[in-house]
């Protein structure tokens, strides 16, 4: 980090039911509305359980391309539409603000999952300046999200106060997709469990999972899903993504 740009994948979350709030945006019937999640692992997709949003943070609906409308941050709106991949470069056309709180709840439909939807829940260690401010969760490799799936799962206290209802949370089980020799096809739950991680607030340590995770996944991983099982990750991750930008299912975005 810190030397040259991240380059992300942006995978498009389609939204298969407007609340009030979204509802409210012009041509949204017609025009379908993504949640535009960052993420450096296209190929962990297949064990995608649900969708982060920062309840406090900051969004807006955008009109995209091909007549979409993505939601995002501001200033990742604005850097992708420098990447021309908005209608007009340097200028996002904004339709609505956005609250995190105005996208929890919503169900979403997202390429590789078994799961022909998941739901918006939140994430409270989100960063705003970082990526487009929506994350997608995998659970079974990315130890920030087992944590935080885990507090929405044993706290219904935590639920309640989001207004999050059970079954937006509780039949999303971790989904095994990348063994990793030492570590099993749950890499991310096995090392929280060992470092005895209390929660997504524990962010020392959830750091420290996270390295070790992330490395040993891309170097060690094999895939257990899908057309790809048998294969390295390191072999096929970029295979994934291009395919999923082919298909129109996500997009690259560089900051
Ligand atoms: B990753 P980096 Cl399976 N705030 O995607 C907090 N976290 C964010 C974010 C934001 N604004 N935007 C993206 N992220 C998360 C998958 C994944 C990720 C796996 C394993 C590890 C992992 C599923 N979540 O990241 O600071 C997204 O989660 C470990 C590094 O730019 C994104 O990739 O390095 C990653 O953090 C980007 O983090």
């Amino acid at each position: 980090e810190g030397v040259g740009p991240q380059e992300y994948t942006l995978i498009k979350m389609r939204v298969l039911e407007l609340n009030r709030k979204l509802g409210a945006l012009q041509g949204a019937v017609h025009c379908p509305v993504f949640l535009m999640a960052a993420t450096l692992r296209p190929e962990t997709m297949y064990g995608q359980t649900n969708c982060w949003a920062l309840p406090d943070g900051d969004y807006a609906a955008f009109r995209g391309l091909n007549g979409e409308i993505y939601v995002m941050t501001d200033r990742s709106a604005l850097n992708l539409s420098y990447q021309d991949r908005m209608p007009e470069t340097g200028k996002p056309e904004k339709l609505m603000d956005l609250k995190g709180s105005d996208l929890l709840g919503l169900p979403v439909q997202s390429p590789r999952t078994p799961h022909n939807h998941i739901y918006v829940l939140p994430l409270l260690t989100i960063l705003t300046n970082k990526g487009t401010g929506i994350v997608t969760s995998v659970p079974s490799d990315a130890p920030d999200d087992y944590a935080a799936l885990m507090d929405l799962v044993n706290k219904p206290k935590l639920r309640e106060k989001y207004g999050i209802l059970d079954e937006w949370v509780l039949p999303y089980k971790v989904i095994p997709i990348i063994d990793i020799p030492g570590f099993g096809t749950a890499a991310a739950e096995k090392v929280c469990m060992d470092m005895k991680i209390q929660s997504q607030n524990d962010a020392k340590k959830l750091a420290e999972a996270k390295q070790m995770v992330y490395l040993k996944g891309f170097t060690d991983g094999v895939l257990v899903v899908g057309e790809y099982a048998g294969k390295k990750v390191s072999e096929v991750k970029a295979v994934i993504k291009n395919e999923m930008i082919s298909a129109g299912e996500a997009l690259l975005y560089s900051e």
